[in-house]
């Protein structure tokens, strides 16, 4: 099953210059790049986004880090493409994320840490949990006219 998903790069990951080592991981596994954008989002925007988390402890602080530096903004397509982006990008609380994942290889924060320090978890990354997530998160930060639709090298291969 082919889907799209998307991914943000947060503006923590910005700070760092992770982009390009973060953007390689997706691209070795053979995703296909159909949108991509560098964007300063606006309050409204993060608020949609982050609906979910509304009225938790740590949502003030979440949409203050989301706006705090622009985000690359991304729609990734490819065979199970959101449970794939998910393996890749790894487990939500850096300090248990699997070395070799993204959060588990450049972050380290724990849910102990940021609870005693009262900060919210910085980790890198983004993206869709699941198939009504990925279209209604895809929709919010891309229209229509944003896809390019050209061929990769080798799609042939793993599709
Ligand atoms: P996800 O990004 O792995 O899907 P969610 O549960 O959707 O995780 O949470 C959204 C974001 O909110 C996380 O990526 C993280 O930045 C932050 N976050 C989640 N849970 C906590 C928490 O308990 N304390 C502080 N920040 C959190
Ligand atoms: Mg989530």
């Amino acid at each position: 099953m082919i889907e799209r998903t998307l991914v943000l790069i947060k503006p923590d990951a910005l700070q760092r210059q992770l982009v390009g080592d973060i953007l390689s991981r997706f691209e070795r596994v053979g995703l296909k790049i159909v949108a991509m954008n560098l964007r300063q989002p606006e309050k409204k925007l993060v608020e949609q986004h982050y609906e979910e988390h509304h009225g938790k402890p740590f949502y003030p602080m979440l949409e203050q880090t989301l706006l705090e530096s622009p985000v690359v903004s991304m729609v990734l397509e490819g065979i199970g493409a959101i449970a794939l982006v998910r393996k890749l990008v790894g487990a939500t609380e850096p300090a248990a994320a699997a070395p070799g994942t993204i959060r588990g290889d450049f972050c380290q924060l724990s849910y102990q840490y940021v609870t005693a320090h009262n900060q919210v978890i910085r980790n890198a990354v983004h993206a869709s949990a699941n198939l009504e997530d990925a279209e209604r998160e895809v929709a919010l930060w891309f229209s229509e006219d944003m896809f390019c639709e050209y061929p990769i090298a080798g799609e042939e291969h793993h599709r």
